[in-house]
């Protein structure tokens, strides 16, 4: 079969403002095409596409280095680094964890029989709220798994102090954190594991991919073990791993993407400034503040829509958005603990989750991307602030 061309519109159906086609809450930053092509012509000519190559070890080596942390493991996706992690530390039995994220963590759970367990969130950073945990633990409890939602840092010295008296791991899913720091200190440094998430939507992405952050020699040494079906060698292999191997195409993508992450992340926080700026006197939104001693990386830019003070609802507004063009997502709506296969547990009960299910009601994510443009940006700001250019 011939592949067909892709097809290019007509010049008189080219678009002409920004505000005519669709934005989408985000698009994924891609460096220049040029640029990736002499990547690609190196892999052309080596042959080498997979299972560790050259550029699998340059980036793994290169992005240790500008995360400020010794051991990552690389990943085709972010739910496979997830599901092996728990893997990596032989998690079992139950597992806390937040209703208040993407499918992908509660599933890593599900995918390794272990029992989730949800505990609520706290009301400013919407993160595993470390005051609601202990009651949660049970003979059966192995490990925490809460999430840095939205890049913000959940409290790590909470976290990790239940964790060392009841004798538990604690494993992030940091997969919204790329270039965070908390005290000068890489995010993903803290815990017994942190997993990321390159995909796509996400600040640095390598199409899709993910990665385990680790701390000693031996831990990473297990993790490519088991990413790699368990092989420890040509004939030996030690575990019942998976395939869940970053490419070299991929690899090749991060190493380049390396080279702009600094100046996506600075665009990045000049349109969160704007929205600041455009929100700060719309009553009844709300949205979230850098923290103290935190170097955030933009990720998100989630607001509150209070119905009873701004006089609409959240998915009025995401309605009125849409009719302008603009996508924005309600991350996380419904909650996790929602969903079938999670309502029935104990821990799902709404009224256990009050804060996380008040958040789900009202959160709105606003485009955020490098490459939005004012003139969008400030279609956005009317429709949320019901200024009049807002069709
Ligand atoms: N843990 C957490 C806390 C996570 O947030 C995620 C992923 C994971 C774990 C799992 O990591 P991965 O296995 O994905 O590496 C998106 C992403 O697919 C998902 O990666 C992400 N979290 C989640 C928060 O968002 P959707 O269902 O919203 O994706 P989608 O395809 O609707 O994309 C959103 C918008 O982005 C689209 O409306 C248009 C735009 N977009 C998207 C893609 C994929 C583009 O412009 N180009 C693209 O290529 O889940």
């Amino acid at each position: 079969m011939v592949a067909r061309k892709p097809i290019i519109p007509e010049h008189g159906s080219l678009v002409t403002s920004p505000l005519d086609k669709p934005t989408y809450v985000t698009s994924p930053a891609l460096p220049p095409l040029s640029e990736f092509i002499e990547y690609l012509e190196v892999i052309w000519k080596n042959k080498q596409v997979t299972n560790q190559g050259p550029f699998h070890r340059q980036f793994e080596e290169e992005l240790a280095k500008y995360l400020g942390v010794q051991y990552i493991s690389l990943f085709t996706n972010g739910t496979l680094a997830l599901v092996t992690a728990l893997q990596a530390l032989r998690i079992t039995g139950e597992v806390i964890t937040t209703p208040f994220s993407f499918v992908a963590t509660t599933h890593s759970l599900w995918w390794n029989n272990i029992k989730p367990v949800f505990v609520d969130i706290e009301p400013d950073t919407f993160n595993l709220d470390p005051k609601r945990v202990e009651a949660a633990i049970t003979p059966r409890t192995t490990a925490l798994l809460p999430v840095h939602v939205y890049g913000n840092p959940c409290d790590v010295d909470a976290l990790q102090e239940i964790c060392d008296t009841y004798g538990l791991k604690l494993i992030y899913d940091a997969a919204h954190t790329f270039g965070v720091k908390f005290n000068e200190t890489s995010l993903v440094d803290f815990g017994d594991l942190s997993i990321l998430s390159f995909h796509g939507t996400k600040v640095f992405n390598t199409f899709e991919g993910g990665a385990i952050i680790s701390h000693d020699p031996s831990t990473k040494k297990r993790i490519d073990f088991l990413k790699n079906f368990g092989f420890a060698g040509e004939t030996a292999v030690v575990a019942p791993g998976i395939n869940a191997k970053m490419n070299e195409f991929q690899a090749a993508l991060g190493l380049l993407q390396l080279k702009y992450i600094d100046e996506n992340i600075a665009k990045r926080k000049a349109i969160a400034k704007k929205y600041r700026e455009g929100l700060k006197n719309v009553r009844g939104i709300r949205f979230m503040d850098d923290m103290p001693d935190v170097k955030h990386n933009y990720a998100y830019f989630p607001i509150l829509v209070d119905e009873e003070i701004y006089g609409k609802t959240r998915d009025e507004l995401y309605g009125e958005l849409k009719r302008n063009n603009i996508y924005g997502r309600r991350y996380f709506y419904p909650l996790i603990s929602s969903f079938p296969t999670y309502r029935g547990l104990e821990s799902a009960n709404p009224t256990n989750l009050a804060v996380a299910s008040r958040a789900a009601e009202q959160v709105l994510c606003l485009p955020i991307f490098p490459t939005m443009v004012h003139e969008v940006q400030e279609r956005v700001l009317d429709v949320c602030a019901n200024r009049d250019s807002a069709s």
